[in-house]
């Protein structure tokens, strides 16, 4: 099977030979791109592998996807109409709810004309004598730029379980990132479901509501608070809208791009009592970030992270009533340095009769069969399997595209110790490539549309600049780039994260190169970084005519 399903044909523009900036992706990233280019004067185009803008949250259609974000923090800031008018419906919004949001925004600014659907970006190569970028689709277009942004995402390049058979099986198969959009019936049937990374732990209790039976294969288990997702109500709205720019203020300076209070305490310094209170309170707030910010040494101490961990095991011990069960659900890594998951009724879902949970840290998945899928200990029927497998995480939908710069060389071969970028904006021997939320900024670290807007900023500021100063070419020095791998290595280094193995380290693909890619300093500190940058002459760039 293949992980990407086709796109439905979607009605075409035509495509200048020709433009300023070429965009690849029409999600938030690209979207907000389009806007202010044309606003700065700028001709842009983008091509959109889907039939409409939305990104992400086009393609993540599985039952009870939400964004783990709030939606009154979770939109863009930088139109205040926008805000004002925009009726959010609930804390967590649904997929529909943001997709419709998405339409929103494309609606008002008159977006579409110039996004090409249907259409996904093949290859894009640099030429040094034209200083310009020819990009390619798999529709037959060929277009030069100027300039080329990948706007692609951090999570868009899907994966399937790396074992044999996957085209074996003869029932039915979806992958969370690439779900039907008339949406799957699962009434009477036996389904099996691998991954319990955010799509599976958001999907399986509704699976298992519908379903006749469901069977979980779980390779490592998630941290998961529950979402507490509730309508909002008409003064939280009003509230919010009332203090939206100084909330914005506060979001662009805080570590996450969700403004919290900031810890004050080691978690070795409080007694166990207040210990316990914080988490409690944590849980009950149903905010990730919450939890994360609990105590000053959550994300840099094994000991206070223990705590941490120990408490959370208690609270799934004390849902989840088969004992076996329970225990194969609590994960052994620190709390924070795999995503964490939020979601509605999850660990309750394990307390169905006719739901199991299968470990393959016991029993190895072996291939997908006709029937279904068998294990190092059995073979399971199945009518319908869900791969919840997660993606080619940050890196994936950037090396996809055949990408080359300088000389020919390509981005993928360039990166295939692992990433390397100045800023997470740009890479050394490719010249006029911008990418949006690379690895090397804080990217899937934070609130997304924070980290979108800041870079989208910066990325039209810069061209802006060039621009007026009559410059042909903008590309990171090796030195600097070296410099700022380094800093965010080091960064990283200080913390739990590269203890576990997660798809912020490329562990979840095989053979990918182990590299903590997102800068763990916190989106204020980053955009200070990238502000300094800039008023000094974009200083670790050479800027050529
Ligand atoms: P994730 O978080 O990458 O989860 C994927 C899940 O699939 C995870 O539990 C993986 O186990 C599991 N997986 C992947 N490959 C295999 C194989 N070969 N065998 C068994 N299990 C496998 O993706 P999601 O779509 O859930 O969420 C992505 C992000 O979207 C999420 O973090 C939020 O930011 C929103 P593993 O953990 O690798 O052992």
């Amino acid at each position: 099977m293949s992980v990407t399903a086709e796109p439905t044909r979607a009605e075409r523009r035509d495509v200048p030979r020709t433009v300023d900036v070429v965009v690849v992706g029409a999600g938030f990233s690209g979207m907000y791109l389009l806007h202010k280019l044309r606003a700065a004067g700028t001709s842009a185009i983008v091509f959109e592998a889907g039939t409409d803008v939305g990104g992400t949250w086009y393609w993540n259609r599985y039952p009870g996807a939400r964004v783990d974000v709030e939606s009154l923090s979770y939109s863009y800031s930088f139109d205040p109409d926008l805000e004002q008018r925009f009726e959010w419906q609930e804390r967590y919004p649904t997929q529909p709810e943001i997709l419709a949001y998405a339409r929103h925004v494309a609606d008002r600014f008159d977006l579409r004309r110039d996004i090409v659907f249907g259409t996904r970006t093949t290859a894009a190569h640099y030429d040094e004598a034209q200083r310009s970028w020819t990009v390619r689709t798999d529709r037959g277009d060929t277009v030069t730029a100027r300039y080329l942004v990948m706007a692609t995402g951090c999570l868009s390049a899907s994966k399937l379980p790396e074992i044999p058979g996957l085209d074996a099986f003869e029932g039915e198969t979806y992958h969370t990132a690439h779900w039907p959009h008339e949406g799957v019936n699962f009434t009477g049937k036996r389904v099996g479901i691998i991954g319990t990374g955010s799509s599976g732990v958001q999907s399986i209790p509704v699976i298992a509501a519908q379903a006749d039976q469901l069977t979980v294969f779980q390779r490592t288990p998630a941290y998961s608070l529950p979402a507490r997702n509730r309508k909002l109500t008409v003064d939280e709205i009003a509230g919010m809208k009332s203090r939206y720019r100084d909330y914005r203020k506060a979001q662009q300076e805080s570590g996450f791009g969700v403004p919290t209070a900031i810890p004050t305490r080691s978690a070795l310094e409080a007694s166990e009592e207040e210990r316990n209170a914080a988490f409690e309170e944590a849980w009950e707030s149903g905010s990730l970030v919450n939890l994360l910010t609990t105590f000053t040494d959550f994300a840099t101490n094994q000991e206070a992270n223990d705590l941490a961990k120990h408490w959370i095991h208690d609270k799934i011990r004390s849902i989840v009533a088969d004992p076996r069960t329970a225990e194969d659900l609590c994960p052994d890594y620190p709390v924070g340095t795999k995503r964490p998951c939020l979601d509605t009724g999850y660990y309750e879902a394990y307390n169905r009769e006719n739901v199991e949970l299968v470990n393959l840290r016991r029993e190895p998945l072996v291939e997908i069969t006709a029937r279904g899928i068998r294990t190092a200990v059995r073979e399971y029927e199945f009518d319908t399997i869900v791969y919840a497998t997660g993606f080619d995480a940050m890196t994936g939908s950037l090396t996809n595209v055949d990408i080359r710069g300088r000389d020919g060389v390509s981005l993928a071969e360039t990166w295939s110790a692992g990433p390397r970028t100045y800023l997470g904006i740009g890479s050394a021997g490719f010249p006029n490539l911008f990418m949006i939320t690379a690895p090397g900024s804080p990217s899937v670290l934070s609130n997304m549309m924070v980290s979108i807007e800041q870079h989208v900023d910066w990325v039209c500021d810069a061209i802006a600049h060039l621009q007026e100063q009559g410059l042909a070419t903008i590309e990171p020095c090796p030195e600097a780039q070296d410099a700022w791998v380094d800093h965010v290595n080091q960064i990283a280094s200080h913390t739990l994260y590269p203890k576990a193995n997660s798809w912020y380290m490329g562990a979840n693909v095989p053979g990918k190169p182990r590299v903590f890619m997102p800068y763990a300093g916190g989106v204020g500190e980053y955009r200070k970084k990238c502000d300094e940058v800039a008023r000094n002459g974009y200083e670790g760039f050479v800027l050529a005519r």
